[in-house]
Order: C-alpha cells, then structure tokens, then sequence
C-alpha cells in the first residue's frame, strides 16, 4: 500500500483510488494480490502503441463531480463518443447528464447510510424508476474494506450485509441487477466479500462484480482470474483501472493492452477507465489523465471516446479553475452509527491552499 497525494487541484479523486499492493510496473511476474493457487496466467504480449484505435460499447464513464471546470463535461457525451453509460458514485444522476437517456446512469450505493433507518437510497432511486428513468443496474459500497484514507467507505461486512439486504436487495424486485461491493484490488478484498457473504446468509445477492485494479496488465489479468475462479459465471464490470504512476509509454501500452483483453474478456460486459480528469489533478500519476491540463483530450483519452491520438501530452502544469468554488469550511458527515473502524468526529482534510476548496468538493461528494 502507497500514500497518494490527496487532494490535489481540489478534485475528490482520493475517494476514488484504490488500495494496490502489486507493483506498478509492467515487469512483475507475481501481482501481489494474486492469489497462486487459482491462476497460472501469463500476459498477453505486448504491441506496439498505435495511433488508430476502436471503439467499444462495453465503455463507460466514472464522472468525477468537476465544479472547476464545468466545460469538461461536455467532453465525453460529444458527437462520436463511445461512451453508452455512466456512474458518479451518487444515487441520482448528475444534473449534466440529467436530460441524456442516451447516457445510461447507474446508481451506487457508496458506503453505509447516515443510520440503518435512514433508506434515502432505497427511496431516491425507487423513485428514479418509478419516474421512468432507465435504470437497469444498480452497484453497492465503494471499496468498503479500504479505510477513508485512501478513498474507502470502510464498512465491516456484517454492517453491510444489513443495509444490501434493507437498501439492495428490494430493488431485484423491481427488475433491476446488483453490482457486488465494489472492493479493493488487494487480497483483502476476497476476505472482505466473504466475510459478507457469510453475513448475508443467503440474503444477498449479485448479479455482476465490479472490480478495481491498479498495476500492471499481468496483475489484471490474474486479479480477474481470480474474481472468475471465486465467483464463476458472475459478469465482471471493470469501474477502476489504471497503471498509475508510470511513465507515458508504458501508461499507454499498458491502456490499449488492458483494455484489448477487456473487449475480448467474454467474463467482461463493461468497464470504466480511471481517468476522467485534468492530468494535473490526478492523484495517481499525470500519465493516466484522459485530458491535458486545459482539458484537451490526451491520446488515451481520445482512444478512450473511440477516436485516434491527438498527440497531446499531459503535463503536470497548474492551470487556474475557470470556475473558483469559495473556499472555506470543514468537511464533516455524519457517521453511521452500524458502521465500525471509522473514527469520529469532523474531518480535517489536507492541508494547503486547497484545503478550503478541496473540503467544499469533498462535503458535496459525501454529502450529495
Ligand atoms: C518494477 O517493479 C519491481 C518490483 O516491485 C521493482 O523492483 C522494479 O524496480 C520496478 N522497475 C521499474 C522500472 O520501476
Ligand atoms: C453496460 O452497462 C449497461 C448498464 O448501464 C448495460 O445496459 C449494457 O448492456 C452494458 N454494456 C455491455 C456491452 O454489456
Ligand atoms: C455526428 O457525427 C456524425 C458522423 O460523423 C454526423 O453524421 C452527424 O451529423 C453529427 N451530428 C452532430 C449533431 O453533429
Ligand atoms: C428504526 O426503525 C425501527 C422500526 O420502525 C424502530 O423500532 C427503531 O426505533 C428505529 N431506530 C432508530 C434509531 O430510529
Ligand atoms: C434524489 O436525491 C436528489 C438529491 O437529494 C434529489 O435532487 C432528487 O430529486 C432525488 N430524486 C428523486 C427521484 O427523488
Ligand atoms: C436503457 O438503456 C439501455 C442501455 O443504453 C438501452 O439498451 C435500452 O434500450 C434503454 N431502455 C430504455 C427504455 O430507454
Ligand atoms: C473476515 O473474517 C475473518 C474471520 O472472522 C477475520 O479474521 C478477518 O479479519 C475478516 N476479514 C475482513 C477483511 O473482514
Ligand atoms: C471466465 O469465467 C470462467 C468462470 O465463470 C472462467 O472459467 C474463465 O477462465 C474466465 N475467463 C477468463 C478469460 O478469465
Ligand atoms: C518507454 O520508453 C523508454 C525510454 O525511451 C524505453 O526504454 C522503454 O522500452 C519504452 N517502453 C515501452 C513500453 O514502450
Ligand atoms: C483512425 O485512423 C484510422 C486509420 O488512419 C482511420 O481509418 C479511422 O477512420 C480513424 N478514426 C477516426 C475516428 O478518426
Ligand atoms: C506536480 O506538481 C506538484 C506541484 O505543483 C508536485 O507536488 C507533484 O509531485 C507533481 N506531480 C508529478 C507527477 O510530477
Ligand atoms: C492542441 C490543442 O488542441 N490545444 C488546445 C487545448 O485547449 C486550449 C484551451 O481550450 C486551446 O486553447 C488549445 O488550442
């Protein structure tokens, strides 16, 4: 496990981030997490990094709330794109895409709610379908074995395994199919969804896991190798990946590789790739961004849309937000009074000068 740098640019990128134990390079041989006994996979070999590249419909967009630079939102749903759906880690769609039914939306149920009577989730996104929105997948926690440091709702399993039967499960009744908890890449994460398994006694149930991955392409194909060995038949939905923190050469072999074996990963029906952001925001790495600092589409983003390279390098420039959100204010929440590890009281996020603006973002992530 890394410290990431938090924060940076304001954006809320550090809920997002996965715990990665494997190495970050493409010269691995044994990820980590792997666990031995259920994969012998070796990696596809590499191709050269082309300029042409496909689209897919299994792509979608982790839409990271941009209060900064609001123009960037046009981005992805632009004449071309690729994109078929979306998800912001909310329960209700983002007012940006709002009005698009071409765009479909999946709600998540993020961490545990403000108390076990509290079913705002249920409600909002029953009442989603009931107003005839297109929802047809519905995903749980984010990273729940990931403490908040690094972007984890930190539940325990018996905790979640209460609320997924109060706030998941009715919504099968409906028609509509679950996405398991959403763990980290780290073995913990098998232990984490057992252990919720067993909790749930046979009241939980999924019908696609999504999973995150940050590394290198052998520990992505072994990672979901695994995913397919403990729990076979289940679609796997790819909502974060990357390798973080390399240089731009091996980002973007890495990028086409991952996701050729995505699109002919018949065990795969979607992914999103993590990126969505200003390369001088990211918090893991300015190589993985999908846009440059002024919010140009970089090769791996126009790749991304279904496009060819615009040849446009991201680079660690600072650029001033278009729009300047006021600055000022703890983050705080209120905790949930089932869940477990999570330590009370308000919330000092980073230090710096975007402390204040980074704490408004974060009260409207968590809050919203
Ligand atoms: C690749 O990862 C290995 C194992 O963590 C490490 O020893 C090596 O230095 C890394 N190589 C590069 C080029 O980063
Ligand atoms: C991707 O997810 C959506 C749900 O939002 C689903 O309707 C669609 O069929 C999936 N794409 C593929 C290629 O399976
Ligand atoms: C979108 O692109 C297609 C093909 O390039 C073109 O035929 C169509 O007119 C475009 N639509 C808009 C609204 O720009
Ligand atoms: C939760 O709801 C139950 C059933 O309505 C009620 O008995 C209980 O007092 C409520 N708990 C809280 C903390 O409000
Ligand atoms: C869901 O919650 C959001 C935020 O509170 C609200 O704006 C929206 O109207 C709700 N949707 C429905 C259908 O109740
Ligand atoms: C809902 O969205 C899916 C995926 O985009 C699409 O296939 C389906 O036709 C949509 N259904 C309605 C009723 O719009
Ligand atoms: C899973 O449960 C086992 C047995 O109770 C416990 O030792 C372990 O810490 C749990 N792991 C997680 C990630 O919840
Ligand atoms: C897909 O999942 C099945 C189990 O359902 C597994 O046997 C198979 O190896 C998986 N394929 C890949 C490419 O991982
Ligand atoms: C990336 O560039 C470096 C330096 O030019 C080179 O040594 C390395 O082989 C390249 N890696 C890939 C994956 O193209
Ligand atoms: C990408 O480049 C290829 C080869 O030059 C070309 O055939 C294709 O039309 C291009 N795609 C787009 C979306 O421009
Ligand atoms: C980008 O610049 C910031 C200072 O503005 C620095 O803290 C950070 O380490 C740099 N990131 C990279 C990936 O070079
Ligand atoms: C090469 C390129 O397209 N550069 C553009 C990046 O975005 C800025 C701001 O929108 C434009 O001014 C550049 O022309």
């Amino acid at each position: 496990m890394r410290i990431h740098k938090w924060l940076r640019g304001g954006l809320p990128t550090l809920c997002l981030m996965s715990l990665v134990s494997a190495a970050s390079n493409s010269t691995q041989t044994t990820p980590a997490t792997s666990t031995t006994s259920t994969t012998a996979t070796t990696a596809t070999s590499s191709t050269d990094i082309t300029s042409a590249f496909y689209s897919s419909p299994k792509r979608g967009l982790i839409f990271i709330p941009n209060a900064n630079f609001p123009d960037d939102n046009a981005v992805w749903v632009q004449n071309g794109s690729d994109l078929t759906w979306y998800y912001n880690y909310k329960a209700y769609p983002s007012t940006e895409y709002a009005e698009d039914t071409a765009f479909q939306f999946v709600p998540m149920l993020w961490g545990a709610p403000s108390s076990f009577n509290d079913t705002t989730f249920i409600d909002n996104v029953t009442a989603q379908i009931v107003h005839g929105s297109n929802i047809t997948h519905v995903m749980g926690f984010n990273e729940p074995d990931g403490t908040s440091a690094t972007g984890g709702s930190d539940i325990a399993p018996s905790d979640a395994a209460l609320y997924w039967i109060k706030q998941m499960e009715p919504l099968r009744k409906l028609g509509v199919l679950l996405g398991a908890p959403a763990v980290t890449g780290a073995l913990s994460g098998f232990q984490w969804l057992a252990n919720f398994t067993d909790a749930c006694d046979g009241g939980c149930t999924f019908d696609f896991i999504p999973i995150h991955w940050y590394g290198n392409l052998l520990g992505l194909q072994n990672h979901l190798a695994d995913v397919a060995a403990a729990y076979p038949g289940v679609d796997q939905w790819i909502t974060e990946f990357a390798l973080d923190d390399a240089a731009l050469n091996t980002t973007q072999e890495f990028f086409q590789d991952a996701v050729r074996f995505l699109d002919e990963n018949d065990n795969v029906t979607n992914y999103s790739y993590f990126g969505s952001f200003r390369s001088f925001t990211s918090n893991v790495g300015i190589n993985v961004a999908m846009l440059d600092s002024w919010g140009n589409l970089t090769d791996i983003g126009s790749w991304y849309l279904g496009g060819n390279a615009t040849g446009i390098i991201p680079t660690n420039t600072s650029v001033t937000p278009a729009v300047v959100v006021p600055t000022g204010g703890t983050a705080t929440y209120t905790l949930p009074p089932l869940a477990t590890k999570v330590s009370a009281g308000p919330r000092q996020w980073a230090a710096g000068r975007e402390a204040g603006l980074a704490a408004l973002v974060a009260v409207v992530f968590l809050l919203l």
